[in-house]
């Protein structure tokens, strides 16, 4: 595709501006002049074969439209009779340059914005810019419209007619028809008429349509007082904001043109969702949002990064009240609904518009995301990851695997409600549930080889961090191999409990004889487990038992210190009470003295407390230990029992998930 410009006219009606240089050298702005504009705009677009007719000052043009430097072939073609004929005759003098091609047709004097090319090069069909919106001008050009087609264009039209702008994307075969005229007319001597009438005579057979742009910025600069109110829309244009938010940390091709769309419409700030926010709704990000923020403000385009903190808008609409927003159509349904709804009411509320372009980058998308996944379940990454949420949001929660399908659980549940998202951060992997999944009581029965199979199990389908229920970490001479083997696997924490001997599970507290370690012993074997681990990812869990042996908070809390000095990277506190008072008041305490070791609870007992209370409270990891399997075995025993008593499946049909739902749950390779 092709453009042609006409500028040979000579401007007249410009006064001292044009006494010497063409019309469309005129600047429009500080940093424009209309033909710097428009040669930008066709770059933008990729039209970059340009024709320019010229006129007078023909050499000040063309050494001005070369100096500008732009990535466009620039073939010039002089209309030596400029002063006695009209652009017909300058269409004439460049129809062989432009070919056998689409054709892009504008007077050299026409100030338009972005998306009204945009607009146009999407119709599909040869038109001409219109509006609907404007009045019908007294002089100047309108568009005689019957039946969605242009019939007529000219000044004297007034009937069925609508304001019309000299800017035409001609497919080739109205291009071709429409050039035949015109050579017909300037070979015959017709020079000075506006080339539309010869238009106006195949119009039957040159099929162009009225695209309506509404109030979109479109016009010609003829006189001074053009210029000021084209340069006042121009600057208010410049002004205007527009607003996109992303989650992504994988830039595809389709992010880039949707950017480059919504810079076309003003000054494009981005949000970057925040790392919380991703993390809650999609999954880890490959990179911390002060990474992604860098990387957008280094996109062509983009005028500002802000951060979103929320999957919500608000904060930000409120704060920036841009002009638009921007969004794929993708949103509409879905998680995103809710948040697209209240981003609606919030424009209505100030004024500002959405602006929706179809999403075509789900395929992609996809691709992307199997690969960012598949990354963030290697080793390496997985490791660091809890340490790394920790961080980004002060409370993470667990919930408990003990098998690929438990794990899948862990990794894919995620609830929607109010514009929120919530899913858990990462897994527990309980020696109780590990245990009884093999049908074997919780006392370190079940070897390391086989703890070290369920977590290969879990690992093979999911990515989120692993915590590991280490028991009492065995012999320090075996605790050492234990925390090589798991961080070499990609688990990101390892918790073990200040008991010796007979390890008996504590939600049995002191109904069985449990001992429990001296502090010597036990921060012994924490140093020896930091000593042999490799990498600074991996954390080492104290776990306290002295209130649910009854040793009392102090013991408690000396542990606790005693512990972290050894070098443990957290300390969870256990409890079997249903009032959570002990807890929170050995959180208290400890917190008086320790601002930063990460606290980690296991609320089975005292289940009562919502994660936020946690939170306030200074907690930072908490675990659902054992939901999961408690759930599952009662529900598998019932469909049993149903069974044996009616000596036939129907009946448990009823609560059970269909096959078909089954064999889909976990989709080939995934
Ligand atoms: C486990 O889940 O195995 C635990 C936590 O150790 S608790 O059962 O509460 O002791
Ligand atoms: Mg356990």
């Amino acid at each position: 595709m092709k453009a042609l410009i006409l500028n040979s006219g000579m401007g007249s009606r410009m006064g001292d501006l044009t006494n010497t240089q063409p019309k469309c050298m005129t600047e429009i702005s500080p940093q424009e002049t209309i033909i710097s504009r428009q040669l930008k705009i066709l770059a933008d677009f990729g039209i970059l074969d340009i024709v320019i007719t010229t006129g007078m000052f023909s050499e000040t043009l063309v050494n001005y439209c070369n100096s500008l430097d732009l990535p466009v072939q620039l073939t010039f073609v002089k209309n030596e009779k400029f002063r006695d004929t009209n652009y017909i005759y300058s269409i004439y003098l460049a129809g062989n340059e432009i070919g056998k091609e689409d054709v892009l047709l504008l007077h050299g004097d026409l100030v338009f914005e972005g998306q009204v090319l945009e607009q146009m090069l999407a119709a599909g069909t040869s038109c001409m810019a219109v509006s609907s919106r404007a009045e019908l001008p007294e002089k100047d050009f309108k568009a005689v419209i019957r039946d969605n087609q242009i019939v007529k264009v000219g000044i004297q039209f007034f009937n069925n007619a609508l304001a019309a702008q000299p800017l035409y994307y001609l497919q080739k075969e109205e291009w071709k028809t429409w050039l035949g005229k015109i050579t017909e007319f300037c070979e015959s001597g017709r020079c000075s008429v506006y080339a539309e009438e010869a238009f106006n005579e195949v119009s039957g057979e040159c099929f162009i349509s009225p695209l309506d742009i509404k109030d979109a910025l479109c016009r010609e600069v003829d006189t001074p007082e053009d210029l000021l109110q084209v340069s006042g829309k121009l600057a208010e244009l410049e002004r205007r904001t527009v607003y996109m938010c992303f989650s992504t940390d994988m830039l595809h091709s389709g992010h880039i043109a949707l950017i480059k769309k919504a810079a076309r419409l003003g000054k494009l700030i981005v949000g970057v969702l925040s790392d919380e926010a991703v993390i809650s709704y999609k999954r880890f990000p490959l990179m911390p949002c002060r990474e992604r923020m860098a990387l957008f403000s280094n996109i062509a385009g983009v005028y500002r990064v802000v951060e979103q903190k929320t999957l919500s808008y608000r904060e930000n609409l409120e704060r920036l009240q841009p002009d638009f927003v921007v969004h794929g159509d993708d949103w509409k349904q879905g998680i995103q609904k809710p948040i697209r709804d209240e981003v609606v009411d919030m424009l209505v509320s100030y004024g500002g518009k959405l602006v929706e372009f179809p999403y075509s980058g789900g395929k992609k998308y996809a691709e992307l995301e199997k690969r960012a996944r598949a990354e963030l379940s290697l080793p390496d990454m997985r490791r660091s990851r809890l340490k790394k949420a920790i961080e980004m949001k002060g409370l993470v929660t667990a919930i408990e695997a003990h098998s690929g399908i438990t794990g899948l659980i862990a990794e894919k549940t995620m609830v929607s409600e109010e514009g929120k998202s919530y899913q858990f951060d990462a897994m527990w992997v309980s020696s109780l549930c590990d245990s009884t999944a093999k049908g074997k009581p919780d006392i370190e029965l079940v070897d390391m080889t086989s703890r070290f199979r369920t977590i290969d199990d879990i690992m093979e389908v999911t990515t989120k961090p692993i915590i590991f229920d280490g028991d009492t970490g065995g012999l320090t001479e075996h605790f050492v191999y234990t925390v090589k083997t798991l961080e070499r696997m990609g688990v990101s924490a390892v918790i073990i409990e200040d008991k010796t001997g007979l390890k008996k599970n504590s939600l049995f507290g002191t109904d069985v004889v449990q001992t429990q370690d001296s502090i010597e012993n036990f921060s012994e074997k924490i140093h020896a487990g930091k000593m042999a681990q490799k990498t600074a990812d991996f954390m080492i869990i104290a776990r306290i038992e002295s209130l649910i042996l009854e040793r009392g908070m102090e013991d408690a809390l000396k542990r606790a210190h005693a512990f972290s000095k050894a070098g443990a990277d957290g300390i969870m506190i256990h409890s079997r009470k249903k009032d959570p008072g002990e807890i929170f008041e050995f959180v208290e305490k400890f917190r008086r003295v320790d601002a930063v070791t990460p606290i980690v609870v296991v609320p089975t007992s005292f289940n009562t407390v919502t994660e936020e209370e946690f939170r306030k409270k200074g907690v930072n990891v908490v675990i659902y230990a054992n939901q999961l399997t408690r759930s599952g075995f009662p529900a598998m025993q019932k469909a049993a029992k149903v069974i044996l008593k009616n000596h036939r499946a129907k009946e448990a049909d009823d609560f059970c998930m269909p096959i078909q739902e089954i064999i889909t749950l976990i989709p080939e390779g995934d």
